[in-house]
């Protein structure tokens, strides 16, 4: 009796440090709040873990890089299994990127890309094409404006990839058209309080009867210009033709309501994905560099069909 009583403790104990053993730690190191993108991209990300009952580790950088790099630290001496991120900005992140390596810690990017001189520094980048929204969007508003447009564009967060690879991928598309002009072009740092200030400024200025057209690097900022255009007298989608960046629910909505013209989707469903390279990781396995996320296209004709199916 005694021996089977003592040998159940030590399946027991044997079944706990399996448990214990194949439990995964991930510290996750976000931006920030700014956007319904990123509430979106942080509940795929919260959700999905604890559906896969990976322990997450989850810090709120409020748009700052020193948090992060505070974050990334703190999941260093906390020893995780896999750190992984989403860079506010591009650079300056080498000599953190580097005590994580030293620390034998696998790094996987979401969202937003580095740059880094050594690409050993992390394992893979899982995130969208945004120098080809860019080019999508200057597309659609090309066919719509028949290659005749005064724009006015509102930049993301200064320095982040998203905001160089979008201006980067309109302007190479603009470049083909030569009535396309960017008049006015200013930084609402992805939100929309910031959007519908700068677009109020815009409007506030002396040329500004001469905007015909309005490229926003993601929907927060247009639907915050939006904002700012009606209380000036101003028809959104009519006066001026506004496309924007990220297919959240609410410019479906403004689509529907004829006030926003085209959303170029950015998928931040990143969850799934994230946690796939997570498990690979753990279990020896060799991934691509560079893990692309799917998107589409959508305009006014689509939104009212596409409405019911927006996730975010
Ligand atoms: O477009 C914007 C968010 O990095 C793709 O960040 C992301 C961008 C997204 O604040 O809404």
């Amino acid at each position: 009796m005694k021996a089977k009583i003592l040998c159940l403790a030590a399946t027991m104990v044997c079944a706990l440090t399996t448990l214990a053993a194949d439990q995964i730690t991930v510290g996750f190191s976000q931006i920030g709040a700014e956007s319904g993108w990123r509430t979106a991209n942080t509940e795929s990300i919260k959700s999905e873990a604890s559906k896969r009952g990976i322990t997450l580790k989850f810090s709120d950088a409020q748009q700052k890089q020193e948090n992060q790099i505070r974050a990334l630290r703190s999941f260093i001496s906390q020893r995780v299994d896999v750190i992984a991120f989403s860079p506010v900005v591009e650079t300056g992140w080498q000599p953190v990127l580097e005590e994580i390596k030293k620390a034998k810690i696998p790094v996987v990017l979401t969202d937003r890309a580095v740059s880094v001189t050594d690409p050993s520094l992390y394992v893979t980048f899982i995130g969208s094409d945004f120098v080809e929204e860019g080019r999508r969007a200057a597309e659609w508003l090309a066919k719509a404006s028949n290659g005749k447009a005064n724009i006015a564009e509102l930049v993301g967060t200064p320095g982040s990839a998203p905001a160089i690879d979008r201006k980067k991928g309109f302007e190479e598309v603009m470049a083909k058209y030569p009535g396309m002009k960017i008049i006015k072009s200013q930084s609402g740092n992805f939100t929309r309080a910031q959007g519908k200030e700068v677009m109020e400024a815009f409007l506030k200025s002396p040329d500004a009867k001469q905007i015909t057209a309005l490229f926003a690097h993601n929907d927060d900022m247009a639907l915050g210009a939006i904002q700012a255009m009606e209380e000036a007298g101003v028809k959104p989608g009519k006066d001026i033709l506004i496309v924007s960046i990220d297919g959240v629910k609410g410019a479906f909505e403004a689509m529907a309501a004829g006030k926003l013209n085209c959303t170029v989707e950015c998928n931040p469903q990143i969850g799934p994905q994230l946690f796939d390279a997570v498990e690979a990781i753990k279990a020896g396995k060799t991934l691509p560099k560079r893990i692309q996320v799917k998107e589409g296209v959508f305009d006014q004709s689509q939104a009212a069909a596409e409405l019911p199916n927006r996730k975010y």
